[in-house]
């Protein structure tokens, strides 16, 4: 029986494993990986190319309402499901996780269907939804919740800080504890609320209002105190806990010894934290608000803690924070032309990106291998949020899913070569090596030499199964 596709003299990469074999898809799925195909009614050369899982971003923000105290009043993200998910797929990346927010006061069940709507017929990459919860009231944790991940949505996140979403540690433990119930896993925004307010308030007092303030009122260990109490909460009420965007090495001391005290503590960083530093905050005027990003990026220390962290396992996934906001008046600058920090919208754009910038930094430079690359951004995100193995791997029966990747081409990022409706990239003038060239979904060729072919809509929604953290073993809990 003939293939509709066969990917046809690539080397393909699995998180374990790089080989050189023809690959054959059958109604969406891989039917075949063999030394030679011949069958095939679309047949791409792959002469020369890395065949690779398709990324998936399970740390992005898309169309997401506004809650305030995350964004400047007014401030609107420039990227929903369509131009969000077009700009992915020419990174390569071919599925999407991005935030259904609960607001104060509003049903999460109400949110869900909201953010349903918002993706349905827009979408060109497969997608699901982690959900943010804001207001954990005894209905959302007892009804809510439970009939929630049954039907899939198995990822919750809550917050640290910001006035809008922040938890109380006891709020956090009873999202916990139904969490432990239902078996989802959690993601935290750590960072010390009581602190970023002082010293904020402290900084506008003496009139220090320019972008590189927002670092200077939430330094490292205002991190590190915050992991260090998630890690605790987790651990009272025996859940596995994500800490997303780990900025530097004194929050991964925290989550190193939770590990080694046998806890299940997943550890994700972002391009910005490898690449960026406070320094960019100090461009003149407001142009440092294009780098503000919450944590803020640190240091050449804290860049060398991370790839320590990289290389030595204790980061498993590496995501974007996609955070569309425009430097222009709608965005970042939406509350004046030269506003306290206090008000820019926190966040910058990265889905597009992602890969290359990993590739280059991480393989081209010796500091990662192929199999760890395609575990950092695509399986070991698909193993902890229920999406394996449909997706993220390379395998008889999984979705193809896939990039065929350049690994020789050098491409320079501007943000005119990128899809996103985003005004800027803070990676502006960043020369890579390492560049997608044909991407596929579900067997489907949604990007090819640069032009879009998959049609926005076709993406569809995944229900997550239960989370790897929950498999590896038996987590106990103190009550
Ligand atoms: N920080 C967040 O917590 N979310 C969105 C963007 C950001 O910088
Ligand atoms: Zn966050
Ligand atoms: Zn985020």
């Amino acid at each position: 029986m003939t293939f509709d596709l066969v990917i046809r003299g690539g080397t393909i990469v699995t998180a374990s494993d790089v080989t050189k074999a023809d690959l054959g898809v059958r109604n969406g799925r891989i039917a075949a990986i063999a030394e030679h195909i011949s069958e095939g009614n679309m047949v791409i050369d792959a002469g020369g190319r890395l065949v690779l899982p398709g990324g998936i971003d399970a740390h992005c923000h898309l169309d997401q309402p506004q809650a305030p105290g995350l964004a400047a009043k007014g401030a609107k993200m420039a990227d929903g499901f369509r131009s969000g998910s077009i700009s992915a797929a020419f990174g390569g990346t071919t599925t999407i996780v991005p935030f259904c927010v609960q607001h104060r006061g509003e049903s999460l069940t109400a949110a869900v269907a909201d953010y349903h709507r918002r993706a349905e017929g827009q979408s060109v990459t497969d997608y699901a939804f982690h959900l943010i919860v804001s207001d954990p009231t005894p209905a959302v944790l007892g009804q809510e919740l439970p009939a929630l991940i049954r039907r899939g949505h198995t990822s919750l996140k809550v917050y640290m800080t910001y006035d809008a979403m922040q938890l109380s540690d006891r709020q956090i433990l009873d999202v916990f504890e139904t969490a432990r119930q239902e078996k989802a896993v959690m993601l935290i925004h750590a960072e010390n609320h009581e602190i970023i307010g002082w010293l904020a308030d402290r900084l506008e007092c003496q009139g220090r209002t320019k972008p590189v303030a927002h670092a200077t009122s939430r330094p490292l260990p205002v991190e590190r105190e915050a992991t260090h109490r998630a890690v605790t909460l987790a651990e009272i009420a025996g859940v596995p806990l994500v800490i997303v965007h780990v900025s530097g090495g004194e929050p991964l001391e925290e989550i190193r010894r939770a590990r080694a005290r046998g806890h299940v503590v997943i550890a994700e960083t972002c391009p910005q934290y490898l690449l960026l530093t406070e320094s960019d905050l100090e461009m003149p005027g407001m142009l440092g608000a294009k780098a503000m990003c919450s944590p803020p990026p640190r240091d050449r220390e804290a860049q060398a803690a991370l790839w320590r962290g990289i290389e030595d396992g204790t980061i498993e996934i590496f995501n974007s924070d996609h955070a569309p906001y425009c430097f222009d008046t709608d965005g970042k600058l939406k509350a004046g032309p030269n506003p306290s920090f206090r008000a820019v919208a926190n966040g910058i754009p990265g889905l597009e990106t992602r890969l290359p910038i990993l590739f280059s930094e991480g393989v081209v430079k010796g500091r990662i291998d192929l199999p760890r690359f395609v575990a950092l951004t695509a399986t070991n995100n698909a193993k902890l949020y229920g999406l394996h193995p449909r997706k993220g791997t390379i395998a008889v029966g999984a979705d193809a899913d896939l990039a065929v990747w350049n690994p020789e081409k050098r491409m320079t990022i501007t943000n005119d070569i990128l899809h996103h409706n985003v005004d800027y990239t803070p990676f502006e003038g960043m020369e890579v090596q390492g560049w997608p060239e044909t991407v596929v979904s579900r067997g489907q060729v949604i990007v090819q030499d640069n032009k879009l072919i998959g049609k926005p809509g076709r993406g569809r929604f995944l229900a997550q199964d239960s989370s790897s953290a929950w498999k590896t073993r038996e987590i106990s809990a103190w009550i």
